[in-house]
């Protein structure tokens, strides 16, 4: 049911998942089959359009990039992803905490291992189809030590978006060439004791919009108007993705880039030494970091 399109945590795999970067396109998501159970409480927003057949649904078209950190290549960065094709369709990124490093944990097998339980998870009963609660089986699911910043999108096929996220990546609602919702980075990450206070967010979405989502590696090093242009050039979600993963690869390895991340830094009071200020030198550049992006259009199905 779900399309898990990981890097593998398991060494064999390994070498199919550790392309520099590799794209997957969901051509036409497959239809299927409604969830129908005593449980769903989706049940009265599903029933209705089986009543009136004038009423569209909508699916995504999901199109994704992922670069690895330049220093990371040889083991595929630290970023996860996954998309499946359950209902509108639901996609989801997560980005391991680096620091895992010094304790000697590998950061991405805790992201890879909740994102797989996560596509695993995506028609539970249980989950009801409700990001919150799939983001906490999952975690429950997860034995990988670790942490990470996740985020979770489920399109319901009557348009409404609901998304859950822990952390810094991101999601971006573009409606005819403008960007008209953002959800806001927050402080913490994804770990243990779990916590996830913030509610579920939801965006009602037709037919045209796109959303974009990726790690902080996109958010650090593209500003959002540049996310709408790329997005208005291509028509196709798969190069979309492309194109937004090489803007964030060119701008975080560009040291004189004014990038959102230094932009950002600055604001929070860091800068280089005064020495170097008063010789005009400014915090700029890029951050090279693991870069996953998530394009998504919203489709008739
Ligand atoms: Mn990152």
């Amino acid at each position: 049911m779900a399309i898990p399109i990981l890097r593998a945590a398991i060494s064999d795999s390994h070498v199919f998942f550790n392309s520099l970067s590799h794209t997957t396109r969901l051509l036409s998501i497959p239809k299927k089959t409604r969830l129908i159970d005593s449980a769903s409480a989706s049940a009265s927003a599903s029933a209705p359009s089986e009543i009136n057949p004038l009423r569209s649904e909508v699916s995504f078209c999901v199109g994704t990039h992922l670069i690895p950190h330049p220093n990371k290549v040889d083991k595929g960065g630290e970023d996860a992803f996954f998309v499946s094709s359950y209902n509108g369709g639901v996609v989801a990124v997560a980005d391991g905490v680096s620091g895992w490093a010094e304790q000697n944990v590998d950061p991405s097998l805790f992201p890879q291992e909740l994102m797989a339980n996560a596509s695993n998870l995506v028609g539970d009963e249980e989950v009801n189809y409700d990001p919150q609660i799939l983001l906490k089986k999952a975690h429950t699911a997860t034995s990988s030590k670790g942490s990470a910043t996740v985020i979770v999108a489920m399109l319901e096929k009557n348009g409404v978006l609901k998304i859950a996220s822990v952390g810094d990546c991101g999601l971006r609602v573009i409606r005819k060439g403008k960007l008209i919702f953002s959800t806001l980075p927050q402080e913490h990450y994804f770990d243990c004791p779990y916590q996830l206070s913030s509610e579920v967010t939801s965006v009602k979405l037709f037919e045209g919009d796109t959303i974009v989502m990726g790690s902080d590696g996109l958010f650090d090093n593209v500003f959002d108007h540049e996310i709408v242009s790329t997005i208005t050039q291509y028509s196709d979600a798969a190069e979309a993705a492309k194109a937004l993963a090489n803007l964030a690869s060119n701008h975080s390895m560009d040291s004189n880039f004014e990038s959102p991340y230094s932009l950002e830094a600055r604001t929070r009071g860091f800068d280089v030494p005064f020495w170097k200020k008063v010789l005009g030198v400014k915090l700029t550049g890029g951050k090279p970091d693991d870069i996953t992006v998530v394009v998504g259009q919203v489709v008739s199905s």
